[in-house]
C-alpha cells in the first residue's frame, strides 16, 4: 500500500511536491458551500447534520483535489458540549454564555459527557472515511484549551483576549481548573474522532500569540503536550499538527516541547527563518498569506513558489498562514495549487 502523501510528510519524509490543503477550505468563498449552508438554515445546523457537514467537507476535494479533507465543524462545539449556550448572530461572529467565576467553572459538565452533544460530529467522520477518495487524508481537529477558554470567558471573539487574561490574573486557580477541564474534554473528543476515522489531528491555538513568557509554557505548551500524550497513548502513531498561531520565536522548539509531529506556521514568520529554526525538528505546514488569494496577480504564484522552495529541504505540507477569507477568488485557489504542483 502506498501511503497517503500527508501521512508520509508527517512521518518526516521530504517529498518532491509538497502535499497541499487549505485552512477553511470549506467556506463562504465557494458558491457550493453557500448553497449547502442555506439548505441547512444556519451554521450550527450545518455542523450537526452529518450528511450536510460531510457534503461541505467534500466540496473542496471535488473542486480542487486537495490532499487532505478537514472535518467540517467548529472549535466552539466543545464549550457547547460542556454546557454553555452557543449561537451565531447573523453578520456577527459567534456568541456564547460566559464562564467568569469559579462556581461557573465547577458547574460545567464532566469531560465524558461531551459525546452526548458531539455524536453527530463522529457520524460526519464515519461518512467521510467511507466517501473520501482513497488518496485523501481525513483530518479531525479541536481548539487548543487556551483559545477555547478565551471564547468561554468573553462569550465572543476578542481582539486582545483581554477578558481571559483578566480572569487568569484575578483567579488563577479557577482559570487553571477551566484549562484542565477543557483539556480533558478535548482528549475525549479527539479520541472519539480518531475512533470514527480521523487519520490526523490538528490542534488550533489561534490566540497562542497573546500568551507571553511563562504563560506560553503553562497554557500553550503544557495543555498541548498533555493532549498529544493522551492521544498517542490511546492511538499509537496518530499524527498531530499543532498550530500555535503567532507564536513567533516560540515556534522554534514547539514540536519537541509538545510531541507534535508537525507545526503549522502563520504568515507572520518568514519561511526561510522557519526552514532553519522549526523544520529542523520535523514537518512544517504553511504559510501563504491568505490575502494573496484575494489579490491574485503574479505575486500569488511568486510567493507560492518561494514558500515551496524555502521548505524544499525537509518535510513540508503546503497551506495558508490562516483561513481563506470569504472574499477570496476560487480561481486564485486553482492557480496556487498549480504553482505548488507544477
Ligand atoms: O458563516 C459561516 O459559514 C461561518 C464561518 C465559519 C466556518 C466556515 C465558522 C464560524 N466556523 C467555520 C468552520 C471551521 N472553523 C472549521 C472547518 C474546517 C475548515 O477549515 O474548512 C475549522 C477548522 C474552524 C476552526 C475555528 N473556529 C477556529 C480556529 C482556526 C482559526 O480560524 O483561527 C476559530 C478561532 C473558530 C471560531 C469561529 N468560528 C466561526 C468564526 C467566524 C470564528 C472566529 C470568531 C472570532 O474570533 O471572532
Amino acid at each position: 500500500m502506498t501511503q497517503k502523501t500527508i501521512l508520509r510528510a508527517l512521518k518526516g519524509e521530504r517529498l518532491p511536491v509538497p502535499p497541499i490543503w487549505m485552512m477553511r477550505q470549506a467556506g463562504r468563498y465557494l458558491p457550493e458551500y453557500r448553497a449547502t449552508r442555506a439548505q441547512a438554515g444556519d451554521f450550527l445546523s450545518l455542523c450537526y447534520t452529518p450528511d450536510l457537514a460531510a457534503e461541505v467537507t467534500l466540496q473542496p476535494i471535488r473542486r480542487y483535489g486537495f490532499d487532505a479533507a478537514i472535518l467540517f465543524a467548529d472549535i466552539l462545539l466543545v464549550p457547547q458540549a460542556l454546557g454553555l449556550d452557543l449561537w451565531f448572530a447573523t453578520g456577527e461572529g459567534p456568541r456564547l454564555s460566559t464562564v467568569t467565576r469559579a462556581a461557573e467553572v465547577a458547574a460545567l459538565k464532566p469531560a465524558g459527557a461531551v459525546h452526548d452533544t458531539l455524536a453527530p460530529v463522529y457520524e460526519t467522520l464515519r461518512i467521510l472515511a467511507r466517501d473520501l477518495p482513497r488518496e485523501t487524508t481525513l483530518i479531525g481537529f479541536a481548539g487548543a484549551p487556551w483559545t477555547v477558554a478565551t471564547y468561554m470567558i468573553a462569550g465572543r471573539g476578542t481582539p486582545d483576549q483581554g477578558p481571559a487574561h483578566a480572569f487568569k490574573a484575578e483567579d488563577r486557580a479557577a482559570f487553571c481548573d477551566l484549562i484542565g477541564r477543557i483539556t480533558e474534554a478535548t482528549i475525549e473528543y479527539l479520541s472519539a474522532q480518531v475512533d470514527a476515522g480521523a487519520e490526523v489531528i490538528k490542534l488550533f491555538d489561534s490566540w497562542a500569540g497573546s500568551l507571553k513568557g511563562a504563560d506560553f509554557d503553562d497554557f500553550a505548551v503544557a495543555p498541548a503536550r498533555t493532549i498529544i500524550a493522551a492521544l498517542k497513548s490511546r492511538h499509537p502513531g496518530i499524527p498531530v499538527i499543532a498550530f500555535p498561531r503567532e507564536a513567533g520565536a516560540r515556534y522554534a522548539g514547539f514540536a519537541r516541547a509538545t510531541g507534535a509531529d508537525c507545526v503549522a506556521l502563520d504568515n507572520s514568520v518568514s519561511a526561510d527563518w522557519a526552514a532553519a529554526e522549526v523544520q529542523r525538528d520535523g514537518c512544517v505546514q504553511g504559510n501563504l498569506d491568505p490575502a494573496l488569494l484575494v489579490q491574485g496577480g503574479p505575486r500569488l504564484e511568486e510567493e507560492t513558489r518561494r514558500i515551496v522552495r524555502a521548505f524544499s529541504g525537509g518535510p513540508h505540507i503546503f497551506n495558508l498562514g490562516h483561513g481563506i477569507t470569504p472574499d477570496a477568488d476560487p480561481d486564485n485557489v486553482a492557480r496556487m495549487i498549480a504553482a505548488v504542483r507544477g
